[in-house]
């Protein structure tokens, strides 16, 4: 198996300058097949692993670097050494998917550990199906990226109070908001409209090679 990772742009919608880049880990099967045969072969932290290493060896943009964790890493803790690549921790984001956060306590320290070596965190998916606010609330994430099922129908009369309601939240804790799955002129209208400061998107660009590295493992 090869893999690879591309890394998709997140705008600031308001000076029109990246942002960052998301990562993602590609290979020779679809994303979600990679990782359920390694959590079905008792591999997901090794693959989780992998792709932090790949996103780290072949990111070379500029601004900062968003990193998916999968819940059981984040239960291990983030142990990259990141100091062994050609980054600044304050450059890093962590992003943690909020509902499948299993042991609360063990999520918390380890949270902590992040925030303490000086890497952000980002809560993602946020909105999709069940959403704790509290959860929010400990975590006191830098980012909120929004699930791209929020911005689906932006005629939905309640979806700009909501994403209103949601900017004013994360101003409360310091964080601020992403919004992911622009893919149309409407929805990116609709975001700037409401005031939403980041983007994310195929609009807005699609994820892409930055360096031609493979790993077979
Ligand atoms: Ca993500």
């Amino acid at each position: 198996m090869t893999f690879y990772s591309v890394f998709q742009p997140i705008w600031d919608l308001k000076t029109n300058i990246i942002h960052g880049h998301e990562a993602l880990l590609r290979g020779n099967a679809p994303p979600e097949e990679l990782f359920k045969r390694a959590l079905e072969n008792n591999k997901l932290v090794e693959l989780d692993s992998l792709a932090h290493t790949l996103a780290l060896t072949t990111f070379f943009g500029e601004g900062r670097l968003f990193l998916n964790i999968h819940p059981k890493t984040l239960e291990k803790g983030f142990k990259m050494a990141l100091n062994e690549f050609n980054i600044d921790p304050s450059q890093v984001v962590i992003e943690i998917t909020e509902h499948e956060i299993l042991n609360e306590i063990v999520a918390k320290k380890n949270i902590k550990d992040i925030k303490n070596i000086g890497i952000k965190i980002a809560v993602d998916d946020f909105g999709h199906g069940f959403t704790n606010l509290s959860l929010i609330e400990w975590i006191q994430p830098n980012y909120i990226k929004l699930d791209r099922s929020l911005i689906k129908n932006v005629r939905s009369k309640t979806l700009d109070p909501l994403l209103r309601g949601l900017n004013d939240i994360a101003a409360n804790i310091g964080a601020e908001i992403i919004a992911e799955g622009i893919e149309t002129k409407e929805q990116l209208e609709f975001v700037k409209y409401c005031d939403i400061q980041y983007g994310q998107g195929f609009l807005l660009g699609r994820p892409k090679l930055m360096k031609e590295i493979k790993i077979t493992g």
